[in-house]
């Protein structure tokens, strides 16, 4: 049974990738997921199985179904955005001009520190054999939780103050964890990849907090991964971004979609530990997450964890630039004050 879920998964994919109207993703979802459709249909057999295999089963149907249900309401925002870019490309204004202008101020203003940052990271990780990968800022409760091993009234849902829409469905991300599940999806392992982006979370800004900020997500999955690779992975990474030696401490950290998790900390470079508002007094700042990849998660990305082995960080961006350049509040580097930018003109 567990090869028929396998091949409905399957055919699911290939049938999903046909869709372009409201309607025939409303079919695929009766033909799938309706009460007389191709699940419930193998779900019906399972009265033959023992309790065992029932309970076996039951789960792996039951995880198959979230996945399913987090595809649909993947492709129907898709879909809802097509129909808006259409609407769009018809109320369309030529932005050449302005396009122009913009074009002599960047020339004026240099480049802006995380971009700097963000494309220096960029060569380093595609030294290392990395991919690039985007993701989008509206995402379903699915990627930003459920998938990475926080379901429903887990309280670890409320680490992060999340925004949600008036639907309560979709939600501006709270962190590029998502790309781990969308990583996932579309490879196949072994693969490493990285993913930087906007971040969004409700929180009252201080000298190192915003509510718009960046990071850099990274996965490595391969066979026989263990936390010697990625303490080796991140001490080479370090060095890299910094050209010198910088003190570390590394900390158990609980994120529910690593296991064991880790807080690696920076010493700060604003004060050099001896204690500022950056680092709130304590020397030291958060920078890079990190953990092997829970088997849960694998499991949800459709990776089989007796097989394979990963780690997973999340850099934060806005916070290596500060530390990078001793900048020592982080609401100058989102100001869009030219002057700021400016200084990073020769860097
Ligand atoms: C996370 O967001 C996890 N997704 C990271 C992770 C990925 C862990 C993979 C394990 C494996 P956290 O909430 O601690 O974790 O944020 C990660 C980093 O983002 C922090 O270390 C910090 O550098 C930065 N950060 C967090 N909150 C803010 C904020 N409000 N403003 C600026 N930077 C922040």
């Amino acid at each position: 049974m567990l090869e028929k879920l396998k091949n409905l998964e399957e055919s699911f994919r290939q049938a999903l990738k046909n869709i372009d109207s409201e309607a025939k993703l409303a079919d695929l979802k009766a033909r799938f997921l309706g009460k007389k459709g191709e699940l419930s249909a193998i779900l019906k057999t399972l009265s033959n199985a023992s309790m065992e295999e029932r309970k076996k089963l039951g789960q792996a149907a039951n995880e198959l179904k979230d996945r399913l249900t987090a595809r649909l309401e993947e492709a129907k925002l898709i879909l809802d955005r097509k129909i808006t870019d259409a609407k769009l490309a018809a109320d369309w204004t030529d932005i050449t001009l302005r396009r122009s202008l913009m074009a002599e101020s960047v020339k004026e203003s240099g480049q802006h520190p995380l971009s700097i940052v963000q494309r220096e990271l960029e060569d380093i990780f595609l030294s290392m054999g990395f991919d690039i990968l985007d993701g989008p800022h509206i995402e379903t409760d699915w990627y930003n939780f459920t998938a990475l091993n926080i379901p429903e009234s887990h309280p670890a849902r409320d680490m992060q103050d999340t925004f949600w829409f008036k639907d309560m469905k979709h939600l501006l991300r709270t962190h590029t964890s998502t790309i781990q599940i969308r990583g996932m999806e579309h490879k196949t392992p072994p693969f490493r990849f990285v993913a930087p982006g906007k971040v969004f979370r409700c929180e009252t800004t201080d000298a190192s907090h915003e509510a718009v900020f960046h990071q850099m997500e990274g996965m490595l999955v391969g066979k026989d991964i263990s936390v010697a690779h990625l303490i080796y992975f991140e001490k080479t990474l370090l060095s890299e971004i910094f050209q010198r030696e910088v003190e570390i401490r590394l900390r158990p950290g609980f994120f529910p979609f690593v296991e064991p998790g880790f807080e690696l900390d920076i010493n700060c470079l604003i004060c050099s530990g001896k204690g500022c508002s950056v680092c709130k007094q304590t020397g030291w700042v958060e920078l890079l997450p990190c953990g092997m990849t829970h088997p849960n998660v694998l499991r949800y990305g459709g990776i089989d964890p007796e097989e394979y082995t990963g780690f997973a960080f999340g850099l934060g961006l806005d916070r290596l630039v500060m530390m990078r350049y001793g900048i020592d509040d982080i609401r100058l580097i989102h100001s869009g004050n030219l002057d700021f930018s400016r200084q990073f003109a020769s860097c």
